[in-house]
């Protein structure tokens, strides 16, 4: 196999529990690796938790236990989550894992060594009961956001990274390879807003909190976020030690998928660094949208969401999946709501998606007892089904190439409904009557179980617990991508199983 494919999503912060915005992108990764993996790549996907910094340590004085025995009860929770949701990572990068803190000190020593990264002093606006740097724009009315009392303008050595000097590189970069940042208005407001006013050094160390990185050479400075964070997507490959690694293998990453507020930092400072260390550059960084609440940013201090886990108990794992996928499109903010998440179920998977498959099944076991049968007695209305159940693979493949996964899906919606079209068309209830038909009747049932079959095929990726179960159904095995290049690999004298209700309507609340 030599097609390759790495994915990362962020790395989180475990200062509190995930909640449904972090399920949003990791579900999205989730069915573009799935869908990778289904059209022939080898793929690695990674997500993970960004450990360190003040927040946490301060979280977990206040509870009264060690910033790790705090992240540790949250990562364990977190890959619960990711179970639950059927996220089929490959790795689980911590930032407190030995093997990326030691890498951390060693591409910090480097960049120092060749002169890259410098000792300065970070000026800043200080609030010192909640001991917190802010910025101008951070503070309001002038005073600390989290206590409302003034801040002091204090210094602190720190050791600084010298971005700037990579700034025309980055500039030449971003023209070579045009399609680097996605969606394209991204790459506007990045060139626009930070790189064309000139990039400033970035502070990489701080000496007023002790939970991070210890920088090795200087041992009151500990590597302050993004020297830390952002080299976890080549950490966990096994760089340094990149003979043999997963490095080899799989570096530079594909697609960083993030949301847009982190988009900055993965195309300015994640390049930059990358070049200092004359390592190669990702092939792609996309920015969604943010998913709201009534309008608002989901937030952990408002508290305004539930454990994501409340909505898969309530309409399943899949139910979740779909509407996270399917709702908003991608790139685009879009609004979380309860009320759409039973909405998009009903119409899509119960009436359109479980209705067919319930409908066809249980016509075959109505009409042959379960017994696959494909006469081909063919009629005009066949072949229109057919042309567009074929169709299907290179539309969807193409819209998942451009990362729109909400209308791949929507390709195949389409054909599902023109499939239940089919059905109140070809009237099975009347060939049935007539048993000069009963061939006729065999080859709709077949038509109708084959693109079933085909369609399950390119729904595995978004809602693969459903699509096991249309298989099992189906009774087939059958369900590799090459074999829906041809409309017909369904097995015949094949028995089906009962059929089953894949979704029932939910009442609205
Ligand atoms: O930024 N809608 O961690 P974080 C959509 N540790 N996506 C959302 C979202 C929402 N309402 N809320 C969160 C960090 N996300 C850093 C990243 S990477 C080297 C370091 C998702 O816990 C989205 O992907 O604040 C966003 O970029 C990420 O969670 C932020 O997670």
């Amino acid at each position: 196999m030599n097609k390759k494919y790495y994915i990362t999503t962020p790395i989180y912060y475990p200062s509190a529990e995930f909640h449904i915005g972090h399920c949003y992108t990791t579900i999205i990764a989730d069915a573009i690796s799935r869908y990778k993996r289904l059209t022939g790549y080898e793929v690695f996907f990674q997500t993970g938790s960004d450990e360190h910094g003040e927040k946490i340590e301060k979280k977990a004085a206040e509870k009264g236990v060690t910033p790790k025995e705090y992240v540790d009860k949250i990562i364990e929770n977190a890959k619960d989550l990711w179970s639950s949701l059927n996220i089929s990572y490959d790795y689980f990068i911590r930032t407190t894992d030995k093997n990326h803190e030691e890498a951390v000190q060693k591409i910090f020593k480097q960049l120092y060594d060749q002169g890259d990264i410098y000792k300065g002093e970070y000026k800043g606006l200080y609030c010192i009961p909640c001991e917190s740097f802010w910025t101008e724009s951070q503070l309001i009315e002038g005073n600390c956001p989290d206590c409302g009392r003034p801040v002091k303008e204090v210094s602190e050595e720190a050791y600084f990274f010298k971005l700037s000097k990579y700034q025309k590189r980055l500039v030449e970069f971003y023209e070579k390879n045009p399609n680097f940042i996605l969606p394209l208005s991204r790459k506007n407001e990045m060139l626009n807003n930070f790189i064309n006013p000139g990039l400033e050094d970035l502070c990489v160390s701080r000496t007023s909190f002790k939970w991070g990185v210890p920088v090795d050479f200087d041992t009151n400075h500990v590597v302050y976020v993004w020297v830390d964070a952002l080299s976890n997507y080549i950490t966990s490959l096994g760089y340094p030690n990149c003979e043999n690694s997963l490095y080899q293998k799989f570096w530079p990453a594909d697609l960083h998928l993030v949301g847009k507020e982190i988009v900055r930092f993965h195309v300015i400072i994640w390049p930059c660094l990358l070049m200092a260390l004359n390592l190669p550059l990702p092939k792609q960084v996309f920015g969604h949208g943010w998913l709201k609440i009534d309008g608002g940013k989901i937030s952990k201090s408002l508290g305004n969401y539930k454990d994501p886990r409340e909505y898969i108990n309530s309409y399943g794992v899949d139910a979740v999946r779909y509407y996270a996928l399917r709702e908003v499109p991608f790139g685009s903010d879009g609004n979380f709501s309860e009320e759409a998440l039973i909405s998009r179920t009903n119409s899509d998977l119960a009436n359109n998606l479980g209705n067919l498959v319930n409908r066809t099944i249980s016509m075959s076991h109505k009409y042959f007892d379960g017994i696959v049968l494909n006469p081909n007695i063919s009629d005009n209305i066949d072949n229109d089904l057919k042309s567009s159940v074929l169709a299907l693979k290179d539309i969807v493949d193409e819209k998942m190439n451009e990362l729109k996964v909400g209308e791949a899906i929507e390709e195949i919606m389409e054909v599902l409904r023109k499939c239940n079209k089919y059905i109140d068309e070809t009237t099975p209830w009347s060939l049935a009557k007539d048993k000069s038909k009963k061939e006729r009747l065999a080859t709709v049932l077949y038509n109708l179980l084959e693109s079933i079959r085909i369609c399950t095929i390119l729904l595995s990726p978004f809602i693969p617990t459903t699509c096991e179960n249309i298989f099992k159904q189906l009774n087939t095995t059958i369900t590799d991508y090459n074999s829906i290049t041809k409309f017909g690999a369904l097995q015949t004298n094949n028995i089906l199983n009962k059929p089953e209700i894949l979704f029932t309507r939910i009442e609205s609340k």
